[in-house]
């Protein structure tokens, strides 16, 4: 490959007479912009252990009032971007989130898409877009761009969540912002219940379609579980055991940038996941699952989180031999695929 010219071969006056224009040369840092074969990854495999991440965050809740933080969160931030830059990957934002009995996080609107995949507790609800949403540990409760929504906690203990949001890459296109609002009132019935039985949508005097956008916003763990071990039962032992969370009117993926989805890898199993572009985050909610991500290994118990990026082997290992074990998966791959670059390597 051909050595492009460095800065520091152009006359000190030339360069001033550029930067006074407000002109940059392409050529020495054209290798940089267009590494050969694969991008340069910022993104480091990081692993955040529910053990250390829960004392941390009970202390948040003693010390800042949930007036005082609005959401009281601890970002889960990889170091590879700088931990100032609050990411866990070029578009994936992190951050686990503690509500306590009686807490109330009031209503707003923003552009970037959240979800949250409930860690810890019971009492506590979202109201999205006049729907409340009860919190279970393993539920995923959508919270599109656009759409109001606030937490609160009648319950008794500690609730806990992750959140997942596009938010660097919202961020980044200057684009992200938020509108305050007040109290929501609960105007709707859960959508989930319209969508609970397989192969079947309302479809109400032959019409088709509903004119949400985001007519499901909660996935009950109690059925993306059951739908993971029926699947096991049918699906040939090479195949793995995945599910998508999707848009049950269309099929498609339930949020525009970031995909979810669910995998249940079975007693003893190794799974060896395709090389693609999109970063990936993993979260387990049941069981353990070593973690190997191009020879960083990380051994996962339930409520731990780690990410790896994109172009990276990776290989996910049961070592129980009597238990499953269950993985939420979050994924940049709507993204890369709507913007074309969404890649498999061989
Ligand atoms: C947000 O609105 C929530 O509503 C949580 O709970 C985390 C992180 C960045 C920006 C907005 C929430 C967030 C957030």
């Amino acid at each position: 490959m051909q050595q492009l010219g460095a800065l520091e071969d152009l006359p000190h006056e030339y360069r001033e007479a550029l930067t006074a224009q407000n002109l940059v040369p392409l050529w020495p840092s054209l290798r940089a912009l267009l590494p050969p074969g694969k991008p340069a990854l910022r993104t480091r495999p990081t692993c955040w252990p529910y053990a250390t991440v829960r004392p941390l965050l009970l202390q948040a809740g003693e010390l800042t009032p949930i007036e005082k933080a609005e959401r009281r969160v601890l970002v889960l931030a990889n170091p590879g971007h700088g931990l100032e830059k609050m990411q866990a990957s070029a578009s994936i934002y992190l951050g686990m989130q503690l509500l306590l009995p009686g807490e109330w996080a009031p209503a707003h609107k923003h552009t970037p898409n959240a979800v949250r995949m409930i860690v810890e507790g019971e009492g506590a609800y979202t109201t999205v877009d006049g729907e409340k949403c009860p919190m279970s540990r393993g539920d995923l409760i959508l919270t599109p761009t656009g759409l109001w929504h606030e937490h609160g906690h009648d319950g008794t203990g500690p609730v806990v969540w992750l959140d997942v949001l596009d938010l660097p890459l919202v961020y980044y296109t200057e684009t992200s912002y938020h509108t305050e609002g007040k109290e929501q009132q609960v105007t709707a019935t859960l959508g989930e219940r319209n969508y609970a039985h397989g192969g079947l949508v309302p479809s109400p005097l032959f019409a088709r379609g509903s004119d949400r956008c985001y007519p499901m916003l909660r996935y009950p763990w109690v059925e993306a579980r059951a739908a993971l071990t029926s699947l096991a039962q049918t699906q040939a032992p090479t195949e793995a055991v995945q599910v998508a969370y999707v848009n049950p009117e269309t099929g498609a993926d339930c949020q525009n940038i970031l995909g979810y989805s669910a995998l249940m890898l079975r007693p003893g199993e190794t799974l060896t996941l395709p090389v693609r572009s999109p970063a990936m985050v993993f979260h387990v909610i049941e069981g353990s699952a070593r973690i190997d991500v191009d020879g960083t290994a990380f051994t996962l118990g339930p409520a731990d989180t780690c990410c790896a990026p994109g172009y990276t082997p990776v290989t996910l290992h049961n070592g129980f031999s009597s238990e499953a074990a269950f993985i939420f998966i979050a994924d940049e791959s709507p993204l890369h695929r709507k913007l074309g670059v969404y890649e498999v390597r061989p």
